[in-house]
């Protein structure tokens, strides 16, 4: 009998800016370190680095503009089509910047990752590296989490944690997490594609075994 293989994930990714996570998780699937495939690229800015990125690597690209609809629901509507047509088996939020509404997040509940700059539940919104320096924080990082309704709220699957330096400004500090960004973020998408990350009852699980509260913690 002929033995079946199943088709590698489809990956959508939603970026708003350069596009460096969406990268080093393309190339991760290119690689086969992640059996998956990013099938489209889609920006709500139409003139990202993002989307160049994404075609130089040969990744469709889409853009939904968020400044041509009136309301919110109206351009998550309109996201959702776009991103339908790829039908996806996860969504990969890699610094896309527009809040998204209850009815989309529920769309794609259990599906839907997201990387946020900071040790969460610390920091939750914008302008984190700023807000853990002016703290005078020791410590900063980066967080992957499922995505839900709770504005950066939903469960964690894993942090990574780098020092802050008594000479650190706001650019060094982001540098830093950046690169720990581009080390986790490929990390969850693989264990999500082979099926060992998963949401319950809003918890996020590893191999079945629930997760403590900070996700999987790496230190640098
Ligand atoms: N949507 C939901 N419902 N839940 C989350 O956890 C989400 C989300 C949408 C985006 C990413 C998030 C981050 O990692 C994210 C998580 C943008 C804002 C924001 O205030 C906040 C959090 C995040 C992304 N956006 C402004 C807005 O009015 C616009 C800011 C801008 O365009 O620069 O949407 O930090
Ligand atoms: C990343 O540092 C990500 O953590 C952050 O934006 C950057 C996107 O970089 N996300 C947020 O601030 C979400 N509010 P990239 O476009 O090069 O991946």
């Amino acid at each position: 009998m002929k033995s079946e293989k199943a088709e590698p994930a489809r990956i959508v990714v939603l970026v708003s800016g350069s596009g460096s996570n969406m990268q080093v998780i393309a190339e991760a699937c290119a690689k086969n370190e992640i059996d998956g495939d990013i099938t489209a690229v889609i920006s709500n800015r139409p003139d990202v680095m993002g989307l160049q990125r994404a075609k130089e690597l040969g990744i469709a690209t889409d853009v939904v503009d968020h400044t041509q609809f009136p309301t919110r629901e109206e351009f998550d509507a309109n996201l959702i089509r776009a991103i339908d047509e790829h039908t996806p088996d996860l969504i990969v939020l890699a610094g896309f910047m527009r809040i998204l509404t209850s009815d989309f997040v529920r769309r794609y509940k259990g599906k839907m990752l997201n990387i946020h700059p900071s040790l969460l539940p610390k920091y939750k919104g914008l302008n984190t590296h700023q807000r853990a320096l002016d703290a005078g924080d020791k410590e900063a990082g980066v967080t992957v989490h499922f995505v839900s309704e709770d504005l950066d709220g939903g469960a964690n699957i894993i942090q990574a944690i780098v020092p802050v330096l008594d000479d650190d400004d706001e650019g060094t500090l982001r540098s830093r997490v950046q690169t720990q960004e581009h080390v986790i973020y490929p990390i969850a998408v693989k264990w999500f594609v082979e099926g060992r990350i998963s949401l319950n009852k809003g918890d996020a699980y590893f191999d079945g075994q629930p997760l403590p509260d900070t996700g999987l913690k790496l230190t640098q």
